[in-house]
């Protein structure tokens, strides 16, 4: 039976769950390992006048105290040309733009003692003006970040003067959305311990791309990527925000191989809340359409928050100016990008990273548009869907989406959360005027996966006593990719699902790899086993052929082995094709046996989709939102395990309704961070979710062989938007236009009570 398609349970989970998985934490060194606290800066934006390290040195248990010109490097990681000025210095070096800055590390026999001397340390700052807002930030007048640049703005593409927008409409909404920072909070937070050997340094470090970050340590250290051995064990969450070498992790492994001593970071929870951020956008959105509701064009400008160091998020800002027409066969779709420098921490990429942010500025506007035109939200969409027989479909904005059934999958929502009965459900608590008022929402998005990271790393091997062993250069941290890759290399090879092993997370035993983000590693890291697997099929019927001595063509291949066409009775094990492997094998130093390894490179992205409905009851006197049901179905092509697709869509769904309503990284005018702990900020618990409903539908891709898509974000994606769009549904009779995210009792009571936020909405007609 083939494995592909079985809900087959995590390999990975009894470990997990009884609490015997290692983490960067848990690792025990032979030599006590020096602990790193920072001092970080408590005003948003100042001069350093000086830094006053004396005492700290004296301290006992202290081996190392470093300031900015004490570190060589600069790390400055960005997707995008941001200018040289902009970039991150390692250490605050003369100012400091953010509360949370690092402004200088101990390295400490403990992590007491470290943090006792971080108390120890002086810094004398001349505080500067601050600018927390986006919008603030790129006035003429506003305090800038940086002397050498002209203004806040670090990075400015696309179309700033669409022209007529009203051209071929009858109707335009422009309407101003606020797609506000969230904190990544990760169960685990960033951790490092780096042990040197001399030259060597092997590096334990929580990590999504461990070759990634193997390279761009080697580089920021000026080591050969030889001397670097870099292993993730455990990971307790990413969610897109643990790529990159972090300037502290240099810092660890620089003082590593100084102090020749193993050093460990554990950033502490405050820390991560201070640092790790996500979205951060300002959308004004203008859509235009005939008075039919037929899509004409879309613009958008769009504000990224880049924080003190814009990098990340200047790139992701663009994603979703490129992802703008969404579902819609809108005839035009244009955008400008601006990534801004504020004085807050430099967002990165969190699960969706620029398409969730594109989703729900379409599916709220067009839920606007709807409502002037007095259109049922269901219809508007319908009305604009590309047609299923027009894939591939390339946008407006250039990107072509490889296949789609956006009206299956919308479909497909309705029926199974029974939005008709919800509908009459509403009008009868309207009718009644009910204190508890429902919402209905609807969003339907497509997204991109493997946007980034176009080939991967396979290598598949058989051992003399038939078993593989598959490498792959992605690298799990929650996906289940042990479990995953088992099904596809069973299914590929014929060899049982518990003879497979799967190895990934440590650069020395995988020569090569990228990692796992952009819900990249089922569609790259999976067809590149896929394709390893297939190439070992066809070595081994050469093998089968020559200890048969017959033609490699006759040769068939099936669960119990190989064997000629037509005589079933010789048949040749897989341990017997490895062991004539190796009896084959020249004495020429290089690799024996029967294995391949590729590099397999995915022509193009995939574009995953699906349609959400949320419902949600408000309590009418206090504002309180409460997410009732929640149905989705979602379509990532071939599916290769639905119940690990489905706790994907789970934890997707779950972090998506938290951006809706509850979670929202808060500074005050002078960039203090108020939301900087776990009982500040609103972070979501299952006590605030009911059970999803999930199904899938299934339109293969033809960009892979297995006809994959990516899954992982899916949820965030289209549940943000419907989560989003069912508060507004609900409040929408009481004349309430708009509520920006997360929306909170506080604002909708607000709203409901005429103080509400419209997005600043103006409707132009003809
Ligand atoms: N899957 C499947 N069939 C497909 C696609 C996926 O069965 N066609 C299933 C597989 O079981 C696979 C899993 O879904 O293991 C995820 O596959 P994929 O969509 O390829 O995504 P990646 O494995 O590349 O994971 C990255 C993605 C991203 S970008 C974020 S952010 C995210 C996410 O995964 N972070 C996570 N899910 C997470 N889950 C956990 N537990 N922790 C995180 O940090």
């Amino acid at each position: 039976m083939a494995l592909i398609g079985q809900r087959i349970r995590r390999i990975e989970d009894p470990q997990l769950v009884r609490g015997a998985a290692r983490y960067v934490g848990d690792i025990v060194t032979d030599a006590p390992a020096l602990e790193l606290a920072f001092v970080r800066s408590n005003v948003a934006h100042a001069r350093l006048v000086s830094v006053d390290v004396d005492a700290a040195r004296e301290m006992p248990g202290v081996h190392a105290v470093l300031l900015f010109d004490d570190v060589s490097f600069i790390p400055g990681f960005s997707p995008v040309p941001v200018p040289a000025a902009a970039l991150r210095p390692p250490l605050a070096d003369r100012f400091t733009r953010f509360i949370g800055e690092p402004i200088a590390v101990i390295a400490a026999e403990s992590q007491t003692l470290a943090v006792d001397a971080v108390e120890a340390v002086v810094v004398d700052y001349e505080p500067l003006d601050v600018v927390v807002d986006v919008e603030r930030a790129i006035e003429s007048d506003a305090p800038r970040l940086f002397a050498d640049l002209a203004s806040n703005e670090v990075l400015r593409l696309g179309n700033f003067d669409p022209s007529d927008l009203t051209a071929g409409a009858d109707i335009v909404v422009d309407v101003w959305f606020d797609n506000q920072r969230v904190a990544v909070a990760p169960l685990e937070s960033n951790n490092i311990l780096a042990i040197p050997d001399g030259d060597q340094l092997t590096v334990y470090v929580s990590t999504q791309s461990p070759h990634a970050l193997r390279d761009g340590l080697a580089s920021l250290l000026g080591l050969p990527q030889a001397n670097v051995h870099v292993i993730a064990p455990a990971v307790g969450g990413g969610f897109g925000a643990k790529s990159i070498p972090e300037a502290e992790y240099v810092i660890a492994c620089s003082l590593a191989r100084q102090l020749q001593r193993p050093v460990r970071w554990r950033q502490t929870r405050t820390e991560n809340m201070l640092a790790v951020h996500g979205r951060g956008q300002r959308q004004r959105v203008r859509m235009a359409a005939t008075r039919d509701g037929t899509l004409t064009a879309i613009h958008a400008d769009l504000l990224g928050d880049g924080g003190a160091y814009p990098a990340v998020n200047a790139y992701l800002v663009t994603l979703t100016g490129r992802m703008l027409a969404g579902v819609y066969a809108v005839p035009r779709a244009t955008s400008s990008a601006i990534a801004v420098a504020t004085n807050t921490a430099p967002p990165t990429a969190y699960r969706g990273a620029g398409r969730p942010e594109a989703a729900c500025l379409v599916e709220r506007a067009l839920d606007m548009l709807a409502a002037e035109l007095e259109l049922d939200p269901i219809e508007i969409r319908r009305r604009n869907f590309i047609a299923k027989d027009r894939f591939p479909y390339t946008t407006p904005t250039g990107v072509v989406y490889d296949t789609g059934d956006y009206h299956a999958a919308l479909d497909r929502v309705l029926a199974l959360s029974g939005y008709a009965d919800r509908r009459r459900e509403q009008a009868e608590r309207r009718a009644r005027d009910d204190h508890h008022l429902l919402g209905v929402g609807v969003a339907v998005y497509v997204e991109v996966t493997a946007g980034t990271g176009p080939s991967e790393f396979a290598d598949v091997e058989i051992d003399a006593e038939g078993k593989a062993t598959v490498k792959v250069g992605t690298f799990s941290h929650g996906q289940g990719h042990k479990t995953t890759y088992s099904q596809i290399a069973s299914d590929a090879l014929g060899i049982p699902f518990s003879d497979i092993t799967i190895i990934d997370g440590d650069t020395d035993k995988v020569a090569r790899g990228v990692g796992t983000y952009s819900s990249r590693s089922v569609q790259v890291g999976g067809t590149a086993i896929h394709v390893a697997c297939g190439q070992v099929v066809e070595k081994a019927k050469l093998l089968a052929a020559d200890i048969l001595e017959a033609a490699a063509v006759d040769i068939v291949h099936d669960a119990s082995g190989f064997a000629v066409a037509g005589v079933p009775s010789q048949r040749i094990t897989w341990a017997q094709a490895a062991a004539h492997a190796q009896a084959q094998a020249q004495d020429d130093g290089l690799r024996t046996g029967l294995f391949v390894e590729i590099d397999w490179e995915r022509p193009d992205s995939t574009f995953p989709f699906g349609a959400h409905v949320a419902v949600v009851e408000i309590d009418r006197d206090t504002g309180q939102v409460t997410l009732i049901d929640h149905t989705a179905v979602d379509d990532c092509g071939t599916i290769i395990n639905p119940l690990l697709a489905d706790g994907q869509v789970h934890g997707g769904i779950a972090q998506g309704a938290a951006q809706a309503l509850l979670e929202e990284v808060v500074y005050d005018e002078f960039g203090n961070l108020l939301t900087s702990n776990l009982a500040d900020y609103a972070f979501v618990s299952a006590a605030e979710l009911p059970s999803f409903t999930l199904d899938h539908t299934v339109t293969p891709t033809h960009i892979n062989p297995l006809g994959a898509k990516g899954i992982g974000e899916s949820g965030t994606i289209g549940s943000t938007a419907a989560v989003h769009n069912a508060v507004l549904d609900a409040v929408a009779h009481l004349g309430v236009r708009h509520i920006d995210m997360p929306c909170t009792a506080e604002k909708v009571w607000r709203a409901i009570n005429g103080e509400g936020d419209d997005g600043r909405l103006q409707v132009w007609r003809r």
